[in-house]
């Protein structure tokens, strides 16, 4: 079994924060973004999307998508529990990472995508040629002070973004905000709930993985 994997992304770096709570070690394989070797025929064979992480299990059978390899593991170690132990926790869990996506990851990589000169025509991950569109720049930086804010609500209820214990959502919530901070975005004080679950977040080992 291997793992796709490029050290400095944050979409990898979840999956590997994952592998570290549950003290998984599999073969990790560096595929080099820079280089743009992810749209390589190489790795194309091996995942046609161009996108890491990419969990080869055996031959043809494959998985892309964080959450999706996540899920794998989760099914195979159940302990300790990332994804929620019973049905309601495991459908807040799941709640709360999609939101996270869909509020904080998405929008990151929106701003940051259409920003960086490094990524002129590579406005979107994988192998389609899409040109930066500089109006997402400023969209993207909105919806993540929004984001912030809805967190840092969230926070200011609950222990962890999911519930009661660390779980999959902290994972995706940390790796967001680590994002929003390549283009400058970072929580201010007025987010103290926020910032004080980012210190709790840092002590963990497996957060440098
Ligand atoms: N939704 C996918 C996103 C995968 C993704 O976009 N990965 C980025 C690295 S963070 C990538 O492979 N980029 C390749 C590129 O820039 O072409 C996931 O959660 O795994």
């Amino acid at each position: 079994m291997i793992l796709y994997d490029y050290k400095r992304a944050p979409n990898p770096r979840r999956v590997r924060i994952f592998l570290a709570e549950k003290n998984i070690n599999i073969e990790i394989r560096n595929v080099d973004l820079m280089n743009q070797e992810n749209i390589k025929e190489d790795f194309l064979k091996i995942n046609p999307l161009g996108t890491v992480p990419f969990l080869q299990i055996e031959d043809g059978i494959g998985i892309a998508e964080s959450i999706a390899i996540c899920r794998y593991f989760e099914e195979k170690y159940p302990e300790p529990a990332l994804m929620g132990k019973d049905p309601i926790e495991k459908a807040q869990i799941e709640m709360w990472q999609r939101l996270i996506e869909f509020k904080g990851i998405f929008p990151a990589g929106e701003a940051f995508r259409n920003k960086a000169e490094g990524f002129k025509d590579r406005a979107v991950a994988g192998p389609v040629k899409i040109e930066q569109i500089p109006e997402l720049i400023e969209r993207g930086e909105i919806l993540i002070n929004y984001f912030f804010k809805f967190i840092n609500a969230r926070l200011s209820k609950s222990e962890y973004v999911g519930g009661k214990s660390f779980s999959i959502a902290d994972i995706s919530a940390y790796i967001a905000i680590d994002f929003a901070s390549w283009i400058k975005l970072v929580p201010d004080e007025s987010h103290g709930s926020l910032n004080e679950w980012l210190e709790k977040i840092k002590l963990r080992d497996s957060i440098n993985a």
